[in-house]
């Protein structure tokens, strides 16, 4: 398979600054590499014309740097827009969560086209599904799941294309255990499917991924995974924005990576909020890859 890696380093969303540097670490934690070993042609490059966050206006406070991340989601769908049509798959590197706007505006231009149903997994401690109203912060990395399902103010939610981007009963989530109160409330109300910390407790991930699996196999043809590295225990995944105790194990992430392999429904993936300034020697970085690996076929036997 031809992969291209998009590497779009972009931290305008959240409050702690430096994942911009996560694509960076990402590759020299040896993704091509790994990539390649597996039998896959990797290509690279950055659609991002843009100036740093030090350099930008944050504006309104209930949408911080709203201006320069709809500007730079707009490059990175196009970019995306165009591997997709290619029949390359692309890993797009963040860069805070709220780029997810820009790779499920891209991909859902073209399943549209093609006349697909798109789902997206959802692999995050938190919900991202706040408004300005519900937001206790502001920053829109919280706002970019509602905004793709069409909820929010219309600068995200009409971003590269007018209206929806993706139908939010094709959106699964995984590895929760973090969401606010007014956000829970939106979720619940647009109906996306959650499988939270307590549901991996209570039911194993293996079940929850059989589960996982069959919801997109009944209802879409292609699937779109946005990892954001938040979703493991910050022991192991230390080099995060906003850590959260309790999450999940390397191991587990591995297991739900080979299982989305295993559907060939799988189109693209995001991994984001890996910040190289929290991290300790990288290794929040190799995880990525680990990640990515066996998404893309890597097994251990
Ligand atoms: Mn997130």
């Amino acid at each position: 398979m031809n992969v291209h890696v998009i590497e779009v380093p972009m931290d305008f969303g959240g409050k702690r600054h430096g994942s911009d540097m996560g694509p960076s670490a990402i590759r020299l934690a040896g993704l091509k590499n790994r990539l390649e070993n597996l039998g896959h042609k990797t290509y690279d490059s950055t659609p991002l014309d843009l100036e740093p966050q030090e350099y930008s206006l944050s504006g309104e406070e209930s949408l911080r740097y709203l201006a320069p991340i709809v500007k730079g989601c707009n490059q990175l769908a196009q970019a995306v827009e165009k591997t997709f049509e290619k029949g390359d798959f692309p890993i797009v590197l963040g860069g805070d969560h709220s780029i997810v706007l820009g790779s499920v505006a891209g991909l859902s231009a073209v399943a549209k086209k093609q006349r697909k149903t798109l789902g997206v997994l959802y692999v995050d401690a938190h919900g991202d599904f706040n408004t300005p109203e519900t937001s206790p912060s502001g920053n829109i990395h919280g706002m970019c799941m509602s905004g793709s399902c069409g909820i929010g103010v219309p600068e995200l939610t009409n971003l590269y294309y007018p209206g929806t981007k993706i139908d939010p009963e094709n959106v699964c989530y995984v590895g929760c255990r973090d969401i606010d109160a007014g956000e829970k409330k939106l979720m619940q109300k647009a109906g996306v499917k959650v499988f939270s910390m307590s549901d991996i407790d209570r039911l194993g991930l293996n079940t929850v991924m059989q589960k996982v699996t069959t919801f997109f196999k009944e209802r879409v043809d292609l699937i779109h995974i946005s990892f954001d590295i938040d979703v493991l225990d910050p022991q192991f995944a230390p080099g995060v924005g906003i850590q959260v105790p309790y999450g999940m194990t390397p191991r587990e992430g591995f297991l739900l990576m080979e299982e989305m392999c295993a559907t060939g429904q799988v189109c693209s993936c995001d991994i984001v909020e890996v910040n190289p300034v929290l991290d300790v020697c990288n290794q929040t970085a190799k995880t990525a890859v680990d990640l990515l690996a066996r998404l893309l076929g890597d097994t251990l036997y």
